[in-house]
């Protein structure tokens, strides 16, 4: 699954010019109340982000990895909080139901899911369940032909918006294969969201916890209509996504390296621009360095990624995909940090860019896996391989 190349350069052309003259100019609101406005998701809409990498039979774009990849770097020019608004859709969301889903249960929820009309959340991380995933307790027990589900989901992104969950509840004994995944509907009986996460970083961004009390979905609703495979959907869709914040990370990266530059030509001590001095340009190089080598690697793993069957795990391009986001992700937190120390006092004061990137992409080095998680699945890969 591709687009066309022609076809492909006028939609980057047209979200790298989204992200300069609507998406920039909005950074402050963002900031300042905490919300993407209404009219800049129609718009979103409207250049079918929501629907990226779902395919054209499903009313998407149908990009593959390395395409998706090119726009998640775009995307990272900017508050990361309005990817975000489309980051479920497009992945960790949709690609459950994309990957392992029945026919029916992909005419049913894609084409919604495409256009923006249903938002999706992915509901895996549970109060004592983060990085080990596999000892969740939300339980989901069949009753005829529905299951009733119980228990609580933690800081799940979009749920305020969410029409619907990808959601992972234990319906069989413990361990990884006792996990089945959900399409579960967010208006049903017995689900209700936590308060407004209040967070570090990306202001905008919308998170809450979900909680279960009996609630009824019916046994069709379970990914694939297979119990017990939802642990591995979830880590499939977890590689695909980890690749996806790798390209957001690189992103991002370049924004702040261009916010520095900008400062350390404008800025003057000692009678001339700080850029001039070069213990500020060591820090500039080392920052342009980094960006370069971790946007090739996400590059060459993204074709990588693209070169395997649809849905399948291929452990040594999921290895891949943890060495991107490690990387990269603890890159962009040493640029966003140099970015921070380039602009001097102004880099600790909230109307200059830097102050909010700092922390907003301190996010990007925890979900979808921490650095150690991902060196964790690195090194587990490299032991076995031994
Ligand atoms: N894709 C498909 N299947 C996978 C997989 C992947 N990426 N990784 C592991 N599996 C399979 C394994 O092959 C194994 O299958 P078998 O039982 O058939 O052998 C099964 O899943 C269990 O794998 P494993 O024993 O490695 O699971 P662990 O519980 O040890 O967990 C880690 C492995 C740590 C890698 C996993 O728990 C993880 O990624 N944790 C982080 C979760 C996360 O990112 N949370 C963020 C929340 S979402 S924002």
């Amino acid at each position: 699954m591709a687009l066309d190349d022609e076809t492909f350069g006028l939609l980057k052309e047209s979200v790298h010019r989204f992200v300069r003259d609507r998406l920039m100019p909005a950074e402050d609101h963002v900031e300042e109340r905490d919300e993407v406005p209404q009219e800049i998701i129609d718009d979103m809409k409207n250049l079918g982000l929501f629907g990226l990498s779902i395919p054209e039979e499903y009313g998407g774009i149908g990009l593959s990895m390395a395409q998706e990849c090119q726009v998640a770097y775009e995307l990272g020019h900017t508050a990361l909080a309005f990817r975000s608004v489309v980051g479920t859709n497009i992945g960790i969301g949709s690609q459950g139901i994309l990957m392992d889903g029945t026919p029916e249960q992909k005419e049913k929820y894609l084409p919604e899911i495409a256009s923006g009309d249903l938002i999706v959340a992915f509901a895996l991380t549970e109060p004592d369940a983060g990085s080990d995933p596999a000892s969740l307790k939300t339980r989901g027990v069949l009753e005829g032909d529905d299951y009733v589900l119980n228990g609580n989901k933690r800081y799940i992104t979009n749920a305020p918006r969410a029409g619907a969950f990808t959601l992972m509840a234990r319906t069989d004994g413990p361990g990884p294969n006792g996990i089945s995944a959900f399409i579960v509907p967010a208006n049903i009986d017995g689900i209700s969201l936590g308060k407004p996460d209040k967070k570090m970083g990306q202001r905008g961004t919308k998170t809450c916890d979900v909680n279960l009390d009996n609630v009824h979905v019916s046994k069709d609703n379970i990914i694939g209509g297979i119990p017990g495979r939802g642990f591995k959907t979830a880590m499939k869709v977890l590689d695909r996504g980890r690749l996806h914040i790798s390209a957001l990370a690189c992103g991002m990266a370049d924004r702040i390296l261009t916010e520095s530059v900008l400062y350390a030509q404008q800025r003057k001590q000692f009678g001339q621009r700080i850029g001039d001095f070069q213990l500020i340009q060591a820090m500039l190089a080392d920052s342009q360095a980094e960006i370069l080598a971790g946007w090739s690697l996400v590059q060459a793993v993204a074709r990588r990624y693209d070169a395997k069957p649809f849905g399948s795990f291929d452990p040594e391009v999921s290895m891949q995909a943890s060495c991107a986001k490690m990387f990269t992700t603890e890159m962009v937190g040493r640029v966003a940090d140099r970015g921070v120390q380039i602009h001097g006092g102004a880099g600790y004061i909230n109307e200059y860019k830097v102050e909010r990137f700092y922390r907003d992409v301190r996010l990007l080095r925890l979900y979808e896996g921490t650095t150690q998680i991902q060196q964790l699945v690195i090194g587990k890969h490299l032991m076995r391989a031994a």
